[in-house]
């Protein structure tokens, strides 16, 4: 497959400024007249207008209202000549969006039909620049069987509707904001809606409306509330008010991505608009408030300014990603909510950047844009603009955001721009910084703090590891918040903001009579690993002291981290052992009794790093034994500490449900609390967690409880399922929580689980969630994936070439755990290379897998 290049970017040859589109709808097939407004771009190269195509054909060309026989096709493009500088043309095309199994452009879902044209799919569905330089104003007709289609939704506002005599119906949709099309959106089926409104800063009246199959209306009050609040946040904290007069989300249950941000008509994944306390957890009611916030301040950043080229795609996730995480700070606790970010961090991204499809949160190439919907550009993206805004202060990073979105309303702009106005706009230099964007990898950081006299020393170095294709990097500016505390009165002088924006460099601190204790990265300012040479009692000590709460965990973590890798490489004597565990208890038993800690922050302090985040530390990774040493950790944890978590199980479980604090930190404590239990006194945790599972009022209960009765091989575990099972059937979202579960599980026959699974009625390969649901739960699990013999790899293996075929974009998410393999032990190594090299070899593989496949050989 062709390359992709983002320096061999050319502006457009021909921009489109309306397009007016039409479609007679039926779910095998719907026909679609698009007629473009043309014009040559004075700024383009002359050439011939070249409309993408993507498995569709022309039906018939007109220019001028003329029709035409003298276009060509070029690949799945459709060229036209033109002799003059302006011009109409149409095109028909029809497709069959019942076969559309891709769910890429328009295809039906459960009877309705839907859109997802973010990236390419627009070319799914006519022929058309599909590129987000090209912007448009779109008037959108269609007209469908009024019983099988009763409510017609696209971007902007409704002008027109009516009824014709076959007992068809029609409307018109106008959407005056230029837009690329890969914010275009249709819907068109049996959807009942929670209406309700919102009045923004200037008083202007919005229609809201979240659409939803009709039985689903009590379940999107949470959505609906979500939506309202991150309106208002928006005017508030970046003065960035709506402009249109309503606002439409739709609930689809066929979605290959979380939801999209369409102009006027977000489309969402169910899971993250329904929502009630007896299916939704607390972790899925924060998912929703979070992907609601996200879609819709895509508004501003993302379509009012879009991306040039898809090569900026971080210039709206990244950013809106950093929005939404603001958001969602400041509806629930931030120091929580700054954990969690970190945490996914951690395991998602940090592998991506230092395995073979590393790539900076700018790409320089690509073979399919799909595969770069990654953690790197969104959620390290996020950490890019983060950085910007610590350096800054909050009050000029929103100098510098307000100058970007003046500057470039109603442009595709660059990432570069971007910086620029930051720069501009907060008078903050950030020549050396934009290194962020072009170079892929986790910085590492070596720290030293040394003492004479009154002064402290904190030496600091940093290293940019080599990633395919970057051989040589150049240090960057880190922003590293730094407090050094007072061993005796527990506290510290003030935190300050350094910049190490040097290979090394060093920083002074006055005033220790004795050497203080170091806490580093600070709300882990910079996304980059630290590697300080710091004694269990200095990580005790800050983890028991530590006003930031994020240097709190992180100091519990490193703890853990310390330990575990020490185990993990066999260089542990006894003694050794039991003083390392002893200092990790003796932290735990502090914070679990710690009385000015909220439930919240307790629950997690109390999870460990994952196993993931554990074979990061290492240059070559034993899975199995990272696996075993965890697991150690927990039962000793758990047995140490058995009173203690009673207790606590005891106390949560008194908390009566309701959505506040007090109560979600209850319910996150009494999981947290059988978790260990289950891994140090089996017997009492399965007696807890049945009891636990037979009283829940709530699926945060529920679901916490049967997690850990999965992992257990008890008669209760049966039990448990079959009554999930029964009491949930028809719920899809549910449901796929029960395929989860069972494929995330500690059970040591997971395999065979995830097997017989794999033919359960309830399976079904033509659904995202459903898949991902079991296949993605189990490639994340250390326990099956990794299994010794290698069966794990083989059931991803063929789950991708059997997914492959049918939804290619879902199946290149299966590669990048296989892709690990030059990080994990010779034995498994060699079976997770074999496993790739069986996929590159089948025939026919989508552009997708062959992309992420090869390079993950390479
Ligand atoms: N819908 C995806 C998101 O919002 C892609 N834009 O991140
Ligand atoms: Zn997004």
């Amino acid at each position: 497959p062709p390359v992709i290049r983002r320096e061999d970017y050319q502006p457009p040859a021909w921009l489109v400024p309306e397009i007016a589109l039409d479609f007679t709808l039926g779910v095998d097939a719907t026909r679609v007249v698009s007629r473009l407004t043309v014009r040559r771009n004075p700024h383009g190269d002359g050439a011939a207008l070249r409309l993408n195509g993507d498995n569709i054909a022309p039906l018939g060309v007109k220019v001028d209202g003329v029709a035409v026989n003298d276009w060509r096709l070029d690949g799945a493009d459709l060229l036209i000549d033109l002799a003059g500088d302006a011009h109409a043309v149409e095109v028909e095309t029809a497709v069959n969006p019942a076969a559309n199994s891709q769910l890429m452009g328009l295809y039906a879902s459960n009877g309705m039909l839907c859109t997802q044209c973010e990236a390419e799919g627009f070319r799914r569905i006519t022929f058309f620049p599909d590129r987000p330089d090209v912007l448009s104003t779109y008037r959108v007709r269609m007209a469908g069987d009024k019983a099988a289609f009763p409510i017609l939704l696209s971007n902007g506002n409704c002008v027109a509707q009516g009824d014709d005599a076959d007992g068809t119906h029609w409307a018109e949709w106008h959407d005056p904001w230029p837009k690329p099309c890969y914010l275009f959106a249709l819907v068109a089926g049996d959807l009942v809606a929670n209406h309700d409104s919102f009045t923004t800063m200037s008083g202007r009246k919005v229609d809201l409306n979240i659409w939803v199959r009709p039985g689903d209306e009590a379940r999107t009050h949470h959505a609906m509330a979500s939506l309202k609040a991150a309106m208002r946040w928006d005017e508030e904290t970046f003065g960035r008010e709506y402009d249109l007069d309503l606002f439409n989300i739709v609930a689809v249950s066929d979605f290959n991505m979380g939801a999209m941000e369409n102009k006027g008509l977000n489309v969402f994944n169910t899971r993250y608009v329904l929502a009630d306390p007896e299916t939704a957890t607390d972790a899925d009611y924060d998912a929703v408030e979070g992907v609601i916030g996200h879609e819709y301040f895509h508004n501003w950043s993302g379509n009012r300014v879009t991306c040039r080229d898809w090569f900026q795609l971080s210039l709206k996730e990244g950013f809106t990603v950093l929005r939404d995480q603001l958001f969602s700070a400041d509806m629930g606790s931030e120091a929580v909510k700054r954990i969690e970010d970190v945490r996914v961090l951690r395991s998602a991204q940090f592998p991506e950047d230092s395995g073979p499809l590393a790539h900076p949160i700018r790409p320089d190439s690509y073979q399919e844009i799909s595969n770069f919907y990654t953690a790197t550009v969104y959620n390290k993206g996020a950490e890019v603009i983060r950085m910007m805004r610590t350096m800054a202060g909050p009050e000029r990073f929103r100098q510098g955001t307000d100058l970007y979105f003046a500057r470039h309303d109603g442009e595709a702009a660059t990432c570069e721009d971007f910086v620029k106005a930051i720069e501009d706009g907060s008078g903050l230099d950030l020549g050396r910084f934009r290194l962020w964007y072009g170079q892929a990898g986790t910085p590492q950081v070596k720290v030293a703090l040394t003492h004479a006299g009154t002064t402290a020393t904190l030496a600091l170095s940093q290293a940019v590891p080599v990633t395919p294709g970057q051989p040589e990097k150049q240090p960057m500016p880190i922003p590293l918040r730094v407090a050094l505390f007072d061993r005796e009165s527990g506290r510290h002088g003030g935190e300050r903001l350094i910049v190490l924006d040097k290979a090394s460099d060093s920083f002074t601190f006055d005033g220790f009579s004795a050497p203080p204790v170091l806490s580093i990265n600070r709300g882990f300012s910079a996304p980059v690993s630290i590697e300080a040479d710091r004694s269990n009692a200095d990580l005790v000590f800050l983890a028991a002291h530590d006003d930031d709460p994020f240097a709190r965990y992180e100091a519990m973590q490193s703890l853990v981290v310390r330990h575990l890798v020490a185990a993990v490489g066999g260089g542990l004597s006894p003694d050794d052992r039991a003083a390392g565990r002893a200092a990790i208890g003796e932290a735990f038993a502090a914070f679990l009794a710690d009385g000015a800690l909220d439930d919240l922050m307790r629950g997690e302090l109390m999870i460990l790093p994952s196993e993931t985040y554990l074979a990061e530390q290492l240059l070559v990774a034993d899975p199995g034994a990272i696996h075993a040493e965890r697991e150690a950790l927990k039962a000793w944890l758990g047995h140490a500490l058995q009173a203690a978590l009673i207790a606590l199980h005891d106390r949560a479980s008194a908390v009566p449900y309701s959505r506040d604090a007090a109560a979600r930190g209850a319910r996150k404590l009494k999981t947290q609390a059988l978790i260990y239990l289950a891994a140090g006194a089996p017997e009492e945790a399965a007696r807890r967690a049945i009891a636990q599972y037979r009283a829940a009022d709530n699926m945060t209960d529920r679901q916490g409880a049967l997690m850990v009765l999965c992992g257990l091989a008890v008669p209760e575990r049966e039990e448990a399922l079959a009554d999930f099972h029964a009491r949930y059937h028809g719920n899809a979202l549910v449901i796929d929580k029960w395929f989860s579960l069972q494929a995330g599980s500690l059970h040591p026959q997971v395999l065979d689980h995830v097997q017989a699974l794999a033919g359960h009625p309830d399976f079904t390969m033509h659904n995202p969630n459903r898949v991902r649901a079991l296949y993605m739960a189990f490639a994340v699990n250390p326990k099956g994936f990794h299994v010794a013999d290698g069966e794990g790899y083989r059931i991803i293996g063929d789950l991708i070439r059997r997914l492959d075929p049918i939804n290619p974009q879902t199946a290149a998410r299966f590669v990048p755990p296989l892709g690990r393999w030059r990080r994990i032990e010779p034995g498994r190594s060699a079976m997770m290379r074999a496993e790739l090299e069986r996929i590159a070899a089948a025939p026919s593989l989508s552009r997708d897998v062959l992309e992420q496949v090869t390079k993950s050989l390479g």
